[in-house]
């Protein structure tokens, strides 16, 4: 099957959170990102999501840089090109280094395009299953709220839910709150706020009974994760950490860590996050789908993403309602009873306002 791209359009969304999301590296309050929107020569359109924020506190891209990179460097590489597969969209990037928020933005679009002129939900084009996704909410709030939005969660269903600390986080707390919710799985994400100095803290989290502890240390802290691995009975989990396929191979050769966040936006879309995904199924790591506080075009893309049958653990998949007033998508994404069914309409499955 070929296509010939025709037309590539950006939209920047701005949208105010409902509660701002407070994390060791920054206190979002305002979500903005990039849609893209792909259309081949018989009209049909692709959607994705450029996920970088407006300032680089999780990676080193933002909203401004990503849309002078898709405007000037990516759209014209891909404009009026015939494409054989979505795989040669990734290829046709090789000479652009780095920028993998905004390559993905691009990418993933093809991605749906492709599905879309094939007949099939992205779900299906990629080799995933029809299976209810399990939800997962996090709580990114001051400890005297984090209780009750656990609270909350669990009443709106979610089985999954993340909690965000740091090396000042109380602990006592944080154990009372995952012995009060016996069937709960509890993931801690430290976003990278442990250090040398603060080890011992860490290790202290080790009796709260995490299902998982994602990224204690910097990105680059490749040794410092494999020490922790080794001293600590809770799963560590990389997410900043994994940019390509060759960090998880060195999580793999260092042992730095026991499972993977899959995250399209950081690994430049879903050519590379497949591959991703075969090495980690081969190396017996675990995975799961991570959130970037996601409009529901990047929700989509990962809902499909985490059908693929290796895909085991629940990811950060929250309803439409729990950011935003008004989501980009129609249908708006909803949980019932802690889960997500996947839209059977092609590609991405949603309509799109854009
Ligand atoms: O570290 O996982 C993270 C949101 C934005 C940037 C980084 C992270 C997050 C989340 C996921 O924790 C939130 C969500 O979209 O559900
Ligand atoms: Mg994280």
């Amino acid at each position: 099957m070929e296509l010939t791209i025709s037309d590539i359009e950006l939209l920047v969304v701005k949208k105010p959170l409902k509660t701002p999301f407070k994390t060791a590296l920054q206190s979002v309050k305002v979500r903005e990102s990039i849609l893209v929107r792909v259309t081949d020569a018989d009209g049909i359109e692709g959607y994705g999501e450029c996920v970088a924020f407006s300032t680089p506190w999780y990676t080193e891209e933002t909203v401004a840089g990503c849309h002078f990179v898709l405007s000037q460097v990516l759209v014209p590489l891909i404009m009026n090109k015939t494409l054989e597969s979505p795989q040669q969209a990734d290829e046709l990037f090789t000479a652009v280094k780095g920028n993998r928020m905004a390559k993905a933005g691009i990418e993933t679009a093809i991605w749906d395009l492709f599905a879309k002129r094939q007949g099939l939900p992205l779900w299906k084009f990629v080799g995933g299953i029809n299976k209810p996704i399990p939800a997962g909410i996090v709580v990114a709030a001051d400890e005297e709220n984090m209780a009750a939005q656990v609270e909350a969660a669990v009443a709106n269903g979610y089985r999954r839910v993340k909690l965000k600390i740091n090396p000042g986080s109380d602990k006592d707390l944080l154990k009372e709150i995952v012995e009060r919710f016996p069937g709960i799985l509890f993931f801690a994400d430290a976003n990278g706020g442990f250090s040398r100095e603060t080890f011992e803290e860490l290790l202290a989290l080790d009796f709260v009974g995490f299902a998982l502890i994602e990224q204690p240390f910097g990105e680059e802290e490749w040794l410092l994760h494999a020490r922790a691995k080794k001293e600590m009975k809770t799963p560590i989990c990389l997410d900043e950490s994994i940019r390509n396929i060759d960090d998880v191979q060195r999580l793999i050769d260092l042992e730095a860590g026991d499972v993977v966040v899959l995250k399209m936006g950081r690994l430049g879309g879903w050519n590379e996050t497949m591959k991703v995904v075969e090495l980690c199924r081969t190396h017996d790591i675990a995975m799961w789908v991570g959130g970037m506080i996601d409009f529901g075009v990047s929700k989509a893309h990962n809902l499909a993403l985490a059908s693929l049958p290796d895909i085991l653990l629940p990811g950060d998949f929250s309803d439409s309602g729990h950011f935003w007033q008004e989501d980009v998508v129609e249908p708006e994404i909803r949980v019932v009873s802690g889960e997500i069914s996947l839209s059977i309409e092609k590609g991405i499955g949603y309509h799109v306002n854009f």
